[in-house]
């Protein structure tokens, strides 16, 4: 099987923290393929799309020059690379920040204290345009990996890396006292225009994403409530449009059928309880076109 030349191209991490969501988003929105180890491609059999399987810091200039249509990868690669794509939509996994840390016992708790100092990094490119800013001179440190080992090899006063939970830094005896940038997992697009038929092609991907995370986000929410409490109901929900209201047969009761955000659903119930709602159900929407 060899890459066609009118497919849209998506590249997403071969293997790696982002491998396996990535690739489950492409199945929630009805991409069907199949995906062997060690495989560089695979083709879509009901979509014309082509994946290819690449090291995540290739990704964001494959895309930008144009090799790849879009592409999933975090934004602190596209920041460290400085490429010209376009950010689509944000994907909600691979959440991490990129932060500076020197040891425990050490003096050093103010950013300027880092004049002078040498920082260990394989984000050269984020941390010297962040001193820069800043206007700290420190020593910048290339390392490609295990960063984090660098102050107790005494190659490093500190360090700057990606975190997550922060256990890396805790079992290395580190704290955390800045972060440059938080950064999650993103679909991206190239800056330059496409043939129309590729064009639509990609809206068509687009649309599908965004239709999968708008569902994500929101959830479909049923409750009875007396009917004169109905204007308190619909002032408390922000939705998408005016709720369904349908009839129970108890006179004076209704059913109210809405979608709300997730974000908000706590407090939202919270106030649908005191507003005279009761039996609330909240249902995952799976897919959702606006
Ligand atoms: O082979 P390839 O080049 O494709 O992969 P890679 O080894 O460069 O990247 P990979 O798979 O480790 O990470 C891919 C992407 O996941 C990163 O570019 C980030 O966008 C995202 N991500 C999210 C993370 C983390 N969380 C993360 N915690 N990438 C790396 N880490 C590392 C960090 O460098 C540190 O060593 O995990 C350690 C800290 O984790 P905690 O949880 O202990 O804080
Ligand atoms: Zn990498």
């Amino acid at each position: 099987m060899i890459l066609s030349r009118n497919n849209l191209k998506i590249a997403l991490q071969k293997s790696g923290r982002l491998s396996e969501k990535s690739l489950e988003i492409l199945q929630q929105i009805g991409m069907d393929f199949d995906r062997s180890k060690d495989q560089l491609f695979a083709r879509c059999r009901n979509f014309d799309l082509d994946i290819l399987f690449l090291r995540d810091d290739d990704i964001p200039e494959y895309v930008q020059d144009g090799v790849c249509d879009l592409g999933i990868v975090g934004e602190n690669i596209i920041k460290e690379r400085n490429a010209k794509v376009k950010i689509i939509e944000k994907l909600g996994f691979g959440r991490c920040r990129l932060s500076l840390a020197v040891p425990e016992g050490n003096s050093i708790q103010d950013l300027k204290e880092l004049n002078g100092k040498r920082i260990a990094t394989s984000y050269t490119a984020s941390l010297n345009a962040f001193l820069k800013e800043q206007q700290i001179t420190a020593e910048v440190i290339p390392l490609r990996g295990s960063v984090e080992i660098a102050p107790s090899l005494n190659l490093s006063d500190a360090i700057c890396d990606l975190v997550s939970t922060g256990n890396t830094l805790k079992q290395n005896g580190l704290k955390e006292i800045e972060i440059l940038f938080q950064s999650e997992a993103v679909l991206i697009q190239g800056e330059n225009p496409l043939p129309n038929d590729k064009g639509k092609l990609v809206n068509r991907l687009i649309l599908r994403f965004q239709g999968l995370l708008q569902a994500k986000r929101s959830k479909y929410i049923l409750m009875n409530a007396p009917e004169k409490a109905l204007p308190r109901i619909t002032s408390i929900i922000p939705a998408l449009s005016s709720p369904t209201v349908l009839p129970l047969a108890t006179k004076g009761m209704i059913a109210i059928h809405s979608v709300i955000e997730e974000e908000v659903f706590w407090d939202v119930i919270e106030k649908l309880k005191m507003a005279g709602a009761s039996g609330i159900l909240v249902v995952p929407i799976e897919k959702m076109v606006l």
